[in-house]
């Protein structure tokens, strides 16, 4: 494993160095590592009751009946809930995060298999369970749409009658770039290339499943909710709105999460029962869902059918491209993403090239098969986005027979360019391409495994070499633009430090594993002078911590983490005054170095923060209008998004008796700006880049034409163990962003983005002798065995 580690760019050096002090350990691995984490599913209370879900055995039916009476029978029942009995209540749909309605409980049909039909309220788990099997539901069952190339042929059944005239499947036409301007430049290019490309549909498929404990107060009439959600915040006001709660009586916490990777960022009907449970029994209400519910019914990603175009000149100079794409969105349009972008940020399918136009076209469709359309990594469908790019880049380099890292170099966006408006809209804030390239080269050794390829080549080897270069757009996001029904994207954050010099800082965001009890600790300590272990982060508690939008897109560290860094700077601000009063001298003559502010010429005169911190809380006068006291606080709206990049290049063999994809060697080389934790960030990386080998080689949930969801367990639903992932080889460079305090771009997000085109990329150079410029993931060795007996299209 190859790793460096340098301090980075543009940062003051102090002895603390806690910004980019690599071997910094991670804070919560003490509790992680000896099975000491709280997790939802961990917390007991006294009297709590159980919920389990009764969910469609079928895609598409008309419910005709339902009956309750043996479940309600059940000794250890105490109430069985059905989307009747939500009607009364005004809870039977709730709103999604893209505006439109989904079931808490079907009424009138189901319209997915798995979806949520009603609810038993048990004593334990096991008897809840048992009493589902005593519900008796009669369907009529319908023609379900499942081929999504299909969902609006004028025959196909409407999904969705439960929408006031809706006559067909159709959601939203969407478009971004110009279209007219991309013709144009397509009509006069001397090469076009196109391909369909699919990105399967996957799942996040976190350790952790979904679920929550819902405990109502009565007597208080508060609700207190503790959940696996990746937005605590957003969470309790949508609650407040849909049931109609006073905000303000609603708590939620989310404690430890065992994984998110967008999974935990909606609501799920599964939390609105819970809560309802606890409210018509009067007791807490535990419901948690077990694996197969997670694949089946919560937060699938991806499925786009892609067609990608690029036009360029016969020397390889790129010119255009052009998508159009057909999205699956399930059943309900559950995508989560910022109102304006109803396909996320798909928009920069430009990639990291310098292009002269460029056009998208998307229709979404309702299909019968479960809503999500967020998690899984994506930055809001950038991996889509830089899936389509990569792997067209490619076809053009297969075409023009040129390489395809002089292709990409030849076009890349230059440093002196940025920022960089694309042709689609976004201001790429800041990038230098071609040494985060070059370093991948080095590192590969590049030169000498295109050498091998042609040695391996000509004994009837399968070798491959994949080239991926993307550009991520994180952190969203200014809040003119993005908001989250109605709630602009900005964070909260506050500090305080004690009288003592130890303190703690508050955020909006919320870990589910990323790490952030130890980086917001280390940006706090580097503005502040305050060790690390000295400051403790508090997350994840809506009671304990002030309003922003939570973790996801990799905003932590662009949102939260400016805004750490600026109200560590106020803080500094006041102690500095504080500081004149202690040392007797203007304000103007105070240096900060090392936790302490310095008289400047006489170092032996200083106040260090611990001394500032006591002096704030302590005994005596302050300097005028200074009230006492060491805190501030600060909601920070980032001004623009951050573009990290990366160059990953990856190296499969393929065994030509079985058609088995191995991945051999994979090399990383990421920016992220400043790099607050280099360990951390390797950690993402690591994690990212599996779930490519994921995607790329394994995963998808499929459907039969009846709807049947075919990857409901971890048997069906394969995802990468050690033995499938090679020995990582990373690297980075740093080019700071220009907007955030301190030049951090996020990276959470960045490896699962930037590997499946470098994997698929190699897979199809690999497969180069049978005239293969383009196969669908996941390349399973049946895909790929059929890609390498089928007609060998022309080189
Ligand atoms: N970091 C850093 N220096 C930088 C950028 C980031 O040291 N320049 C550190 C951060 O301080 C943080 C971690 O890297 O500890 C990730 O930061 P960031 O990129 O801001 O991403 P978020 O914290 O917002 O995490 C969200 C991102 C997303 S959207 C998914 S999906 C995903 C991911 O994180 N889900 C994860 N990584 C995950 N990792 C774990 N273990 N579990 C998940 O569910
Ligand atoms: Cu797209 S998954 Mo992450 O943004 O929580």
């Amino acid at each position: 494993m190859t790793t460096t580690d340098e301090r980075p760019a543009g940062f003051e050096k102090n002895d603390h160095k806690p910004v980019g002090h690599g071997r910094m350990l991670r804070k919560e691995d003490p509790r992680f590592i000896r099975g000491k984490g709280r997790y939802v599913d961990d917390v007991q209370l006294p009297g709590m009751l159980h919920c389990a879900i009764l969910r469609a055995p079928v895609a598409h039916a008309r419910i005709v009946s339902i009956d309750t009476s043996a479940a309600e029978a059940h000794p250890k029942v105490k109430a069985v809930v059905t989307g009747a009995t939500l009607t009364g209540l005004g809870l039977a749909w709730m709103p999604t995060l893209s505006g439109d309605v989904q079931a808490v409980l079907a009424t009138d049909k189901v319209r997915f298999q798995g979806q949520e039909v009603a609810f038993v309220v048990a004593e334990d788990r096991y008897a809840a369970r048992d009493a589902l099997e005593l519900i008796d539901v009669e369907y009529d069952v319908l023609d379900p749409v499942i081929d999504v190339r299909k969902a609006l042929d004028p025959s196909a059944p409407v999904i969705r009658d439960d929408l006031d005239g809706k006559r067909n499947n159709h959601i939203f036409d969407w478009e971004t770039g110009d279209e007219a301007a991309t013709e144009a430049v397509f009509a006069s290019a001397d090469v076009v290339v196109s391909e369909d490309i699919v990105y399967p549909r996957v799942h996040p498929a976190p350790m952790e499943t979904c679920g929550c404990v819902a405990d109502y107060d009565r007597i208080d009439s508060r609700l207190t909710l503790w959940s696996t959600s990746q937005a605590p915040h957003a969470h309790r006001t949508l609650y407040a709105i849909v049931a109609g709660l006073p905000e303000h009586k609603i708590r939620v916490i989310s404690p430890d999460i065992g994984g998110g990777f967008g999974g935990k960022v909606p609501i799920y009907p599964g939390y609105v029962c819970a809560i309802v449970g606890s409210i018509v029994t009067g007791k807490p209400v535990k419901w948690m869902e077990d694996r197969s519910e997670n694949l089946t019914s919560t937060g699938f990603a991806r499925d786009y059918i892609m067609r990608g175009e690029i036009a360029a000149t016969r020397d390889g100079r790129i010119l255009a491209v052009r998508t159009n794409v057909l999205a699956d969105h399930g059943a309900f349009n559950g995508v989560a993403a910022p109102v304006k972008y109803p396909a996320g940020f798909f928009g920069v399918f430009t990639g990291s090239y310098d292009l002269q136009a460029a056009y998208c076209k998307m229709t979404a469709v309702y299909t019968n098969k479960a809503p999500g359309g967020v998690a899984y990594a994506c930055s809001f469908r950038i991996t889509e986005a830089v899936y389509l790019v990569e792997r067209i880049v490619d076809c053009l380099a297969y075409e023009l027979k040129m390489d395809p890292v002089e292709l990409r170099i030849k076009n890349f966006i230059q440093p002196e360019q940025f920022p960089y408006r694309t042709k689609t809209g976004w201001l790429y804030d800041s990038g230098d391409y071609e040494p985060t390239m070059r370093k991948a080269l080095e590192i590969a050794g590049y030169d000498d495994l295109r050498k091998e390829q042609a040695e391996r080549r000509a004994r009837g080897e399968l070798m491959g070499i994949g080239v991926a270069f993307f550009t991520e757009a994180v952190g969203a996001g200014p809040r003119k633009d993005m908001d989250i029904l109605g709630l602009g994207m900005a964070d909260g954050c506050e500090l305080r430090v004690h009288p003592t010099g130890k303190a703690v800082v508050r955020l909006s965001v919320q870990s589910q594993g990323q790490g952030h009890e130890t980086t917001f600790a280390q940006i706090v300590a580097e503005e502040i002078g305050i060790p690390p272990a000295d400051i403790d982060v508090v997350h994840g508690d809506t009671d304990q911590t002030p309003f922003g939008l939570g973790t996801y897109g990799s905003r932590s560290t662009p949102v939260s983490g400016a805004a750490a860094a600026l109200v560590a700077r106020k803080v500094r601000d006041k102690a500095r005054i504080i500081a004149s009063g202690m040392l007797e001298v203007s304000v103007a003559d105070l240096e900060w170095v090392k936790g302490a502010f310095h008289v400047k010429g006489d170092p032996e005169k200083s106040v260090t923060i611990q001394d500032i911190a006591m002096r704030a809380h302590g005994a005596g006068d302050l300097p005028e209008g200074i009230e006492g006291g060491l805190e501030a606080q600060i909601c920070y709206n980032p001004e623009n998004l951050t573009y990290p990049h990366g160059a990953y290049i990856c190296v499969v063999d393929i065994d030509p008796g079985t058609a088995q994809v191995k991945v051999r060697r994979f090399v990383a080389v990421d920016d992220c700006g400043t790099r607050i934790n280099p360990m951390i960030i390797e950690g993402q990386v690591h994690r990212g880049l599996t779930d490519g080998v994921g995607m790329a080689l394994m995963e998808m949930i499929a459907f039969d034409e009846d709807g049947n969801c075919l990857g409901g367990s971890l048997m069906d639903y394969l995802i990468p163990t050690a033995l499938e992932v090679p020995d990582w080889e990373t690297g980075f460079t740093v080019t700071p962003s220009p907007h955030h305090p301190i030049g951090a771009k996020g990276v959470g997000e960045s490896a699962t983005v930037g590997s499946p085109p470098a994997i698929v990329n190699a897979v199809v150079d690999a497969l180069r002798p049978f005239g293969i410029r383009h196969a669908d993931m996941p390349l399973t060795p049946s895909r790929v065995w059929d890609a390498m007996r089928g007609v060998p299209r022309p080189p």
